[in-house]
């Protein structure tokens, strides 16, 4: 029986992969930070399949600790501060946790299990102000935000540790993905939750920010097998995932409002306040090197994701 530890159990990928991993017959170790409020939320139904192992990234030797308890075959580093705006009222946050707590992980697994396989959560954030379009995997970074600098850092030091000591550490730089266990601050899940109340009569309006910014918004279902793939390969390198289509985020609204037959004009008001200090107005990837080596395929389109996580909440609400 293979042996996984993912760190991020209870976000979006981390519930996924781990469905994934379970259906697999591996056994699962989740590293669960303390919270005052548990919150199980994405992984209540495959709650008792997994055991969590208490650590955050900020904490070296919790780290340490989980490695040694769960001896794992691959790691899957996931967890981080991920909502790119509060990377700007928390940098320091963000750069400990999501640059810093990638080379906490990395030296646990090299001082305690050196041959087990790391996957670093790596993002398209990176590309930031894009340099070139669709972005590849040489495609030189130029971050927007605290957050996207942070994941440069987890990236570089991800790829000098392979370099450095041999470990099998690969990075996937994964463009926006989202479902129905998308977190409620980020704009998908945002817009769909407004659109299910919207219709249920339970809300009136939805205020946003920035409706140019163009995404290419994938299925998290989809990501996580990409994730696994990478580990599974004869050598370890970086890979790009994306649908290689892009959208704004008014397409976003359009679609979802469309999919409950309202107008989203009639209730999207633009709000200063959900506008970023920089944005990142263009991700578009090119995910040939994932389908080509991995065999990787997207599944799910942009249409299907919005219908699927507005039904998903208005089944929340009715
Ligand atoms: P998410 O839903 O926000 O989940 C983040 C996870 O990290 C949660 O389980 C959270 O635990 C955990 N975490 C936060 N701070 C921690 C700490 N100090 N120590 C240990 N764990 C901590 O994010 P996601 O969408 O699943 O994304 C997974 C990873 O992929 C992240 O690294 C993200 O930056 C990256 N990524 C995401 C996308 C995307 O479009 N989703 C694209 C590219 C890269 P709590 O439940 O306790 O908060
Ligand atoms: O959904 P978002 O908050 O995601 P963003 O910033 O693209 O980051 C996500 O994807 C990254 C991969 O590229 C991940 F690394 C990261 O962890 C996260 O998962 O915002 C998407 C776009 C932005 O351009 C934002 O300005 O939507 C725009 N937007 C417009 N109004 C809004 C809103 N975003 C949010 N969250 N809330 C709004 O009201």
């Amino acid at each position: 029986m293979k042996r996984a530890l993912i760190t991020g159990i209870t976000g979006q990928d981390g519930s996924y992969l781990a469905d994934l991993l379970l259906e697999k017959g591996y056994k699962v170790y989740g590293l669960k930070r303390r919270t005052s409020t548990e919150n199980y939320e994405n992984i209540k139904h495959i709650q008792n399949e997994i055991e969590f192992i208490s650590g955050d990234l900020d904490d070296l030797s919790s780290l340490i600790q989980a490695v040694k308890l769960s001896k794992p075959n691959e790691v899957y580093n996931l967890g981080a501060q991920s909502f790119v705006a509060d990377s700007w009222p928390q940098p320091v946050y963000t750069a400990q946790i999501t640059g810093l707590g990638v080379l906490r992980m990395l030296e646990a697994v090299k001082q305690v299990k050196q041959d087990a396989r790391f996957y670093q959560a790596s993002s398209s954030e990176m590309f930031g102000r894009v340099i070139e379009t669709p972005q590849k995997e040489t495609t030189p970074f130029y971050p927007r935000s605290p957050y996207g600098v942070a994941k440069v850092y987890g990236h570089w030091i991800t790829v000098n540790y392979r370099e450095s000591y041999d470990l099998y550490a690969c990075s996937g730089i994964l463009f926006n993905h989202e479902s129905p266990r998308r977190g409620i601050q980020f704009v998908t899940r945002k817009v769909t939750d407004a659109v299910a109340r919207i219709k249920l009569g339970l809300q009136t309006e939805l205020r946003l920010g920035n409706l140019d910014a163009k995404r290419d918004w994938g299925f998290a279902g989809d990501y996580v097998k990409a994730m696994w793939l990478m580990l599974q390969q004869e050598k370890p390198d970086d890979y790009v995932v994306a649908t290689g289509k892009t959208h704004t985020v008014r397409d976003l609204v359009e679609a979802a409002f469309a999919h409950v037959g309202l107008k989203w004009e009639d209730y999207v008001v633009q709000d200063p306040a959900f506008m970023r200090p920089a944005e990142v107005d263009l991700l578009l990837g090119n995910p040939e090197k994932a389908k080509k080596e991995l065999g990787w395929e997207p599944k799910i389109d942009f249409q299907n994701l919005v219908k699927m996580m507005v039904d998903h909440d208005l089944k929340k609400y009715s």
